[in-house]
């Protein structure tokens, strides 16, 4: 069984229609770079579906067995099931944590978005694994993001004694990632910032440092 906190570290999600180049060189470069885990989130304008979007989902996984970082599906709980993905995430507008839950099976990476208190302990009940907290910085990146909140969940949620993993989401970017995981987070999850880098390897490699040497500091 993997490190969950760990794997949570440089968590990079994306699909074909946030990449300027090739998905699968961009997830090779990031993965070469040092990211942790990976989400595949085949959403938005031109985005693949049906027969498409498995086949991308298939090869992106591939890239990630080949190198023991695990693949998350956004969603869509059939495509996890049917690739034997490691995990799902899902958001509060999904099927419910418990449904998930029991089609997935108990040994499956469960994530959650939440944006309170309560919904976290709901999810937390119900058979979450990790929450996923954002908007925490403004983002363009999703059209029904809510107003972005900063890092106040987060920091309520650890003070209030919740140990469970938590990465931030949401405008996050090599220059601010550091704050998040101040604030108590594990991890941060980017899209943008790996997928439209110059060079999504160095944006990778960046994030890393700075996410990782804050947690030594600290
Ligand atoms: N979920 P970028 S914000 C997928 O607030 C997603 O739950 C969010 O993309 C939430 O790193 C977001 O480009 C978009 O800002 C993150």
């Amino acid at each position: 069984m993997i490190d969950l906190r760990e794997a949570l570290r440089v968590y990079f999600i994306m699909g074909s229609t946030n990449c300027v180049k090739n998905p699968a060189d961009v997830l090779s470069e990031a993965i070469s770079g040092g990211i942790t885990l990976f989400q595949f989130r085949e959403k938005g304008e031109g985005a693949f579906t049906g027969s498409e979007k498995y086949a991308l989902a298939h090869k992106l996984q591939t890239i990630c067995r080949e190198h023991h970082i695990p693949f998350i599906v956004n969603d869509d709980i059939e495509l996890a099931v049917a690739i034997d993905a490691d995990g799902v995430h899902i958001g509060q507008e999904d099927e419910t944590v418990k449904t998930v839950r029991a089609k997935i099976g108990a040994d499956k990476i469960l994530g959650v978005s939440v944006h309170s208190t309560e919904e976290a302990l709901t999810a937390i009940r119900d058979g979450a694994n990790y929450f996923g907290i954002g908007p925490v910085f403004p983002t363009k990146t999703k059209a029904d993001a809510k107003p972005s909140r900063g890092t106040t969940l987060i920091e309520k949620l650890r003070k209030d004694g919740c140990e469970t993993p938590i990465v931030g989401i949401g405008g996050i970017t090599i220059e601010n990632a550091a704050s998040v995981i101040e604030a108590g987070a594990d991890g941060v999850s980017v899209i943008t910032a790996i997928s439209k880098a110059d060079s999504p390897l160095e944006a990778a490699r960046a994030l890393r440092n700075s996410v990782i040497l804050k947690g030594m500091v600290e």
